[in-house]
């Protein structure tokens, strides 16, 4: 998300959100200003907002000077434990070290002090920025710590696992797999594969599409060919030694083909699977909406 130009949230925000293709969450972002968070503490809501927590992230402007921080924490952590007690560690993210003024340290203790062994032991405090991407990044190894911990979840990925490795069985090809609204991998065949962090991949298929559609489009109409309303939903690259395919599967998810090689019979191959059977049971897998 762009960070500037954020407006306060209001109350309670909520949206859902498929992380990583495969784990659906429903994400309640609680606003900061001390009008909502009265109402969100008050005895009517706070059972509603703080039962069924999976992941609890209490982040912490290191640059503000807040004099009821501490009084915050302390009802976040009661009412969280109070509502969820099955929630785990608690995440604190302490923000904006990017900043000169940010003081992080004396935050750290000041919210650590007086607290009890048993609930030190169950609070991770990191220090973070947005505008540096590294809150995203702590966010993201939060979100895949919860993957390990959800049956339904890694069944989902051990499924798109062996598709993928069926695609890949003729081939002498990898396939990677990635989740375009969080441009975070799903699952590839050279098993947990590290991109560069928060470096959102976004494959731009659909701009490419709109001109070279457009003259295929033409193009056809002029040699007079009926054609069915063509998809054009591969793009394929290519390197001094391999071809690179790009191909959209689903709504949401794109799927890179890399060969080790590059001769014909790679390509057909390639080819061959994106245009078959198994490609479209990942597509058909992809896009239930049964999560
Ligand atoms: N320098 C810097 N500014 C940041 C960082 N993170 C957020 N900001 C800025 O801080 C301001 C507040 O950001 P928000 O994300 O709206 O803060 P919030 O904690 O959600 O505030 P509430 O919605 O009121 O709870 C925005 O202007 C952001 O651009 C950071 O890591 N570094
Ligand atoms: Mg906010």
């Amino acid at each position: 998300m762009k960070v500037l130009n954020l407006k306060p949230t209001k109350g309670v925000s909520r949206e859902n959100f498929i992380f990583r293709g495969i784990m659906e969450l429903s994400i309640w972002d609680l606003g900061g200003q001390e009008l909502y968070m009265e109402r969100y503490f008050s005895e009517k809501k706070r059972e509603l907002v703080f039962s069924e927590v999976l992941a609890a992230i209490f982040m912490v402007d290191s640059a503000a000077k807040e004099p009821k921080l501490k009084e915050t924490f302390g009802k976040f952590l009661k009412y969280l434990f109070e509502f969820s007690p099955e929630v785990g560690k608690v995440y604190v993210l302490l923000n904006k070290t990017d900043l000169q003024e940010s003081k992080e340290d004396d935050i750290y203790e000041l919210l650590i002090k007086d607290l009890t062994d048993d609930l030190k032991s169950n609070i991770s405090f990191t220090p973070v920025s947005v505008k540096e991407g590294s809150a995203q990044h702590r966010m993201i190894e939060i979100l895949d710590y919860k993957i390990q911990q959800n049956t339904i979840a890694l069944q989902r990925l051990g499924k798109i696992r062996y598709m993928l490795d069926q695609l890949k069985l003729t081939t002498l090809s990898d396939y990677f797999l990635f989740n375009q609204p969080d441009g975070l991998l799903i699952a590839s065949t050279l098993g947990k594969f590290e991109h560069r962090p928060l470096q959102f991949l976004r494959f731009e298929i659909g701009s490419l599409d709109s001109n070279i559609y457009q003259i295929f489009s033409k193009i056809m109409e002029l040699s007079n060919t009926s054609i069915s309303p063509l998809e054009l939903s591969t793009v394929i690259y290519e390197s001094e030694h391999n071809y690179i395919f790009v191909k959209e599967v689903s709504n949401g998810s794109v799927l890179m083909v890399v060969t080790k090689e590059k001769t014909l019979g790679i390509f057909n191959a390639v080819m061959n699977d994106l245009n078959g059977e198994d490609f479209q049971n990942l597509k058909k897998y992809l896009s239930r909406d049964d999560f």
